[in-house]
This record gives structure tokens, C-alpha cells and sequence, in this order.
């Protein structure tokens, strides 16, 4: 029997830079995986060196005669330029190379689309898809007829994407509204997070860090982590427990990436924002990729860019069982601390989990107090500005174990300390 693989696209990838011929070639290699991570092929670089990418064609008319010639050499199907094309640009561009026309947005949103899995996520992609293609209409149809609906003609699930002008408009409408619905229930669910006072832990960082991975270690989540870019799309929020009944909340995020379209910021804003509303950043860095400090550097412009800033940072150096030995003693100066982890091995967990307890607990007292019933009112107080790990109603009183802030805690003093002997007693 035969076998028939559907033929994959091959692309020639076009790159401009200005000053940088490093950056621009880093940019490069992560473009040709991100067309490989959507199921392309690529064929070839062209770069140029310009100021400015140029504004109607993108390269200029030397290089572009030099892309037509390769494009005939190597028979590819089209070409992905590495920054997002505005519509003029990429309806020339189609016009004079007769060929496919893609750009590094559309790649990214690719990928999104395939990897869209909760209701929350299909649509935010749909709508940032749609808002890119609004104003491109006419040069992507052309252009994307050409591929045969590989690469560019998806919608999340598989669904094929509008292309009438009026009812893309239509849509889009129609995705905000299911948007804001949805964005006012994660609303709730936060508001009755903050009121139980759970502390949390934002997991955040460049797509392939070992974000899930670590989740997945701390606490078993059995969150999808795997060896490609952008694999989690949805948020997934845990509890990890830290021993004396303290446990804290860690949420793993979805990934960033240099050149991130504004398109997804705006449509991934309120999953994005789960960070904002953290008490703590758990920054994961693969510091085993050569380029890690520029993907640093991504994911702080990223989250200033999402308003996200001023609260402590925690560098997590990942993947320490693949760096050499004189490069463990790295420090991000942007972070409160640097750790070095391996999320795979285990290595310097222990140490995360002792530092995210002290954390946790910054300003607060562990008080165990034997709380008579008739004060029993000052509960609501300590549920409200504390965690309470242990209650326990006894005869005598309810029993508590919590940890709340100082001024609560001298509020408790008239009531009688019990040691942890006494709770064992208690228990018998
Ligand atoms: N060797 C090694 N590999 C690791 C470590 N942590 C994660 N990985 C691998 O790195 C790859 C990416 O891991 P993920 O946890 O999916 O990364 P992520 O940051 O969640 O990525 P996105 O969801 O795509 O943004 C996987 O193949 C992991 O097995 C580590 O400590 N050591
Ligand atoms: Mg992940």
C-alpha cells in the first residue's frame, strides 16, 4: 500500500535588517521553525539591509529580481517575510512575484488557530485572525488560492475562515460580544480568588521555556508540554501545597515570542492579564538557548507592553541539565532572585518551594489560636485577610491555624496560643 503524505508547502523567507545582521538572522531560524511548527517547509533565506523595510514592496527592486529568480530555482510555493506586511506591501509583492504572499503574523496565528482548544481560545484567535485579514481581503485571497488551503486559510478547529468583507465585519461583532461574555466570568472567578485571599504565582515566558513543565512538576497538572512553540494557549491554574498546610496558586500562561502580533495581545489580553493579577512572576528562561537573553528581554517588553510590571520577579534559569558549568552562575538583573531549575530533573525545586513559602507568607504571622465561640464573628476577619490552613470546631472554641497579617494577629492576643502539641492533643 501507498502512502500519500499531503504535499507540505515550501517557503522562501525574507528578512530585512537594519543594523543587526545577528538579530536579523536569530529571527530568521525562529521563523523557519515557526513555519515548520505550522507545517511548512522552507526553501531558502533571502535578506536585505535596509533602514527601513521598504513601504510598497517590503525589499527593494534589486532583491526583489533576486527573490523571483530563486523562487523559479527552487520551485517554492511562496515566500514569509519576517515582519507583518501592510496591505499594500503584500498585494504588490503578490502582484509582481506571482506567488504566495505570507507574512510572520499570519504564521503565528496559524499555529494559534491549530492549537485553539477551550471556547475562550477559538475565539479570541477567530478575532484576532479576522481583524488582521479586515483590511487585507482582497491580496490574501489571491494569494492564499494558491496554496490550496494549506497555511493562512485556517480558523480554530479546522473551520475555514470568512472572506466576504460584510460578514467578516459581522463576525467579528459577534466574537466581541462572546468575548466580553466570557471575559466577565474569568472576572469573577479572580474576584473570588482575591477574596479568599489565595496567593498567586503567574508562570510567564518565551514559548518553549519549560513553563508547563514545571507546573506539571510542582504539581502534577498534566498540562500538555511538548518540544514546539506556543503549546499551551489556554491558562491552567493549581494549587500547589508548601507544607504546613500553606498553599499557594500557580497559573502557566501562554508563551512569548519576539514580534508577537499586536492582533493576539489585544484578543489574548484578558488570558494574557491572568499575570497581572498575580502576586508574584515566576519568570521561566530556557538557559540553555543560545539566544536566551534576547528572549529575556522579549518577555519584559511583553509584559510592560501588557501593563504588567512592579511586582516581584523570580528568574527560573530552566533546563540547567543542558548548560555547561561555567554558565550556571547567570543573575537576570531585571528579577528580585535567580534560581537555577531543572524542570525535567527535578533540580532546585526544593528551592523554589522554600522561597515561594516565604513569599507567601511575607508580612504574615502563623498564629494557632482557640478562638471561644463568642468572638467567633473575628473569623470572617481572618478568612478575609488570611489563609487559614487548619479549622476546628471543639467544644471548647474553634480551633484555628492560619497565617494573617501582623495587625490581625495583635488583634487575637486576648485568645489563648495553642502550641501544635496541643492540636495533636486536641485530636485524640
Ligand atoms: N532538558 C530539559 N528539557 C526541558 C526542561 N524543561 C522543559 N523541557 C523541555 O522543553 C520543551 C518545552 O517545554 P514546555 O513545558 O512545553 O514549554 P512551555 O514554556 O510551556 O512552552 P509553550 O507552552 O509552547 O509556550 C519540552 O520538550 C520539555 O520537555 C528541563 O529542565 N530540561
Ligand atoms: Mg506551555
Amino acid at each position: 500500500m501507498i502512502e500519500t503524505k499531503p504535499k507540505k508547502d515550501r517557503f522562501l523567507l525574507v528578512g530585512v535588517h537594519n543594523a543587526d545582521p545577528e538579530s536579523m538572522e536569530r529571527s530568521l531560524k525562529e521563523l523557519a521553525q515557526l513555519v515548520d511548527t505550522a507545517g511548512g517547509l522552507c526553501a531558502g533565506t533571502v535578506t536585505q539591509s535596509l533602514d527601513h523595510p521598504h513601504p510598497a514592496t517590503y525589499i527593494g527592486s534589486g532583491k526583489l529580481s533576486e527573490l523571483r529568480d530563486l523562487l523559479y530555482e527552487t520551485g517554492a510555493d511562496g515566500i514569509v517575510c519576517d515582519d507583518e506586511l501592510s496591505p499594500a506591501q503584500m498585494e504588490n509583492l503578490e502582484a509582481q512575484l506571482n506567488t504566495a504572499v505570507l507574512d510572520r503574523t499570519m504564521i503565528i496565528l496559524d499555529i494559534f488557530a491549530a492549537r485553539a482548544k477551550s471556547s475562550e481560545g477559538k475565539i479570541q484567535v477567530e478575532l484576532a485572525q479576522l481583524r488582521y485579514r479586515a483590511i487585507r481581503l482582497a491580496g490574501m485571497r489571491r494569494s492564499l488560492s494558491r496554496l490550496g488551503g494549506g497555511i493562512g486559510t485556517r480558523g480554530p478547529g479546522e473551520k475555514k475562515l470568512e472572506i466576504d468583507r460584510r460578514l467578516v465585519h459581522q463576525r467579528i461583532g459577534q466574537l466581541k460580544t462572546e468575548l466580553e461574555e466570557v471575559k466577565r466570568h474569568r472576572e469573577l472567578t479572580r474576584k473570588q480568588r482575591i477574596r479568599n485571599h489565595v496567593f498567586v504565582a503567574a508562570i510567564v515566558g518565551y514559548t518553549n521555556a519549560g513553563k508547563s513543565t514545571l507546573l506539571n512538576s510542582l504539581t502534577g497538572a498534566g498540562v500538555f508540554a511538548e518540544n514546539r512553540l506556543f503549546a499551551t494557549l489556554d491558562p491552567t491554574s493549581r494549587m500547589l501545597e508548601l507544607g504546613l498546610g500553606l498553599s499557594i496558586m500557580l497559573t502557566d500562561t501562554v508563551g512569548f515570542i519576539n514580534k508577537l502580533p499586536h492582533q493576539l495581545i489585544d484578543a489574548f489580553r484578558s488570558t494574557l492579564e491572568e499575570a497581572k493579577y498575580s502576586d508574584l512572576i515566576l519568570h521561566v528562561v530556557d538557559a540553555s538557548n543560545p539566544y536566551r537573553d534576547s528572549q529575556m528581554d522579549t518577555v519584559y517588553k511583553t509584559l510592560r507592553e501588557l501593563g504588567i510590571g512592579g511586582k516581584p520577579v523570580i528568574t527560573l534559569m530552566n533546563k540547567q541539565d543542558l548548560v555547561y558549568a561555567d554558565d550556571l552562575f547567570f543573575r537576570d538583573p531585571n528579577a528580585d532572585q535567580t534560581l537555577g531549575i531543572s524542570a525535567c530533573t527535578g533540580q532546585g525545586l526544593d528551592a523554589l518551594k522554600a522561597i515561594l513559602s516565604v513569599s507567601a507568607r511575607k508580612g504574615k504571622t502563623a498564629v494557632q489560636k482557640l478562638i471561644p465561640y463568642r468572638a467567633a464573628s473575628i473569623l470572617g476577619q481572618i478568612r478575609s485577610q488570611g489563609q487559614i490552613t487548619r479549622e476546628e470546631y471543639r467544644d471548647d472554641g474553634i480551633l484555628i491555624s492560619a497565617f494573617i497579617p501582623a495587625s490581625l494577629a495583635s488583634g487575637l492576643d486576648d485568645f489563648p496560643d495553642i502550641g501544635s502539641a496541643d492540636i495533636q492533643k486536641g485530636e485524640l
